[in-house]
């Protein structure tokens, strides 16, 4: 498709709800063999089985508030993104949200608060949290904003209301440049896409807060989300790569920096055809799939690939039985063509 073209947006925001909902089934497992995953997903094209219902999780969830935040707003708005976020949650809190993350929930709804910010700061004893929940909910931001210094400081705010660490809005700012990227068409040059992430990344880890929280927090490299991004390019120079390897390399966890560059690395991986995987597979059913088959945090890493292929390949790429299955993905369309119409609007205005 041409860039930024209507279907793009549809296929990231519907992707996204896709892997969510189909990755959910193995989030936090271990080991999750690609046979059963095949079969999982082949379960979702059974005529036989009626209408089966996957439910979504937080990362839906929040997207949801992001993106009506955003069309509702017509930009970024804090106190009315705060205010959703705590609505949302104390609406629907059994959709499997991190366990530090409620803190900040409950403290958003208080009539009394001033800061926003603040509740986000106040976790891990001033630490911040550094999990993927700010960037799992990203992707929106791409499909705002036009331009990358927009997408990259509103991806960052949204994050900061409940990821005051570092390494938890960093992610955010990486994951949603990626969408930004991929809307573009950048991933028909899949070598330049992972140069301009790592160049975008050396000036955001350039900032002192960023310095300051790897010295405490999980004794990365100074930059690490660059370096996780050098190892993906390394990764994708090699023919063969085995899970174990890019699960030891990249990590499949809960944290931004183990999640993020992961999902990255699903998407480029699963350009081409791959053997262990159906030839009748499209690269979007290829990458949700491999994400699954990583084990860990894979509705959120199977969420992050889904929206970044879901920018390359399109609406069109996306299995209609699959999309009947995964509750909200219906809505996730709508919105995307609303989400097109406000990020055209702001190109012509800026
Ligand atoms: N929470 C889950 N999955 C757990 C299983 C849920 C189960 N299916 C159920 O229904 O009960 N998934 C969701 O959480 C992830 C996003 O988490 P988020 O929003 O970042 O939450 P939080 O609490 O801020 O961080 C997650 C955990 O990371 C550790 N952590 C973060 N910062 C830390 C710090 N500075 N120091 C120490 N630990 C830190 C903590 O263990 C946090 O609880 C997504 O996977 C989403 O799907
Ligand atoms: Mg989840
Ligand atoms: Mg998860």
């Amino acid at each position: 498709g041409t860039p930024a073209s209507m279907s793009r947006f549809r296929g990231a925001l519907v992707a996204a709800v896709l892997g969510d909902c189909v990755g959910g089934e193995f989030e936090g497992a271990e080991e999750v063999p690609m046979e059963t995953v095949l079969q999982h997903l082949n379960g979702l094209e059974d005529e036989t089985k009626g209408n089966c219902v996957l439910e979504y999780s937080d990362d839906t969830a929040m997207t949801r508030c992001v993106v009506q935040s955003l069309l509702n707003r017509s930009g970024y708005d804090q106190q009315d993104l705060a205010r959703r976020f705590a609505k949302e949650y104390s609406a629907s809190p059994g959709r499997g949200y991190g366990s530090g993350v409620i803190q900040v929930l409950k403290k958003l709804a208080s009539p009394q608060l001033v800061d926003v910010y603040q509740p986000a700061r106040d976790q891990f004893n001033g630490r911040g949290s550094f999990g993927n929940g700010g960037a799992m909910r990203a992707a929106p931001f791409a499909l705002a904003f036009p331009n990358l210094p927009d997408v990259k400081r509103f991806a960052c705010l949204g994050a900061m209301l409940t990821h005051s660490c570092s390494l938890g809005y960093n992610g955010a700012v990486l994951q949603a440049m990626a969408v930004h990227l991929s809307l573009q068409g950048a991933l028909c040059l899949p070598q330049q896409f992972i140069s301009r992430l790592i160049t975008e990344m050396e000036e955001v880890e350039g900032e002192e807060e960023a310095l300051r929280d790897v010295v405490f927090l999980l004794k990365e490299a100074e930059k690490p989300f660059c370096e996780r991004l050098h190892r993906v390019r390394d990764l994708m120079d090699r023919n063969k790569v085995s899970i174990e390897e890019v699960i030891s390399e990249l990590g499949n966890g809960i944290a931004a920096l183990h999640s993020v560059p992961t999902a990255i690395f699903c998407v480029l991986h699963c350009l081409q055809p791959r053997d262990y995987l159906p030839e009748s597979y499209g690269g979007l059913e290829r990458t949700i799939a491999y994400s699954l088959a990583l084990g860990g945090d894979t509705d959120t890493i199977a969420c992050m690939a889904g929206a970044i292929a879901g920018a390359h390949y399109g609406v069109e790429a996306v299995p209609q039985r699959w999309m009947r299955c995964c509750e909200g993905a219906e809505d996730a369309d709508m919105n995307a063509a609303r989400l097109h119409a406000l990020y055209h609007q702001t190109s012509q205005g800026s």
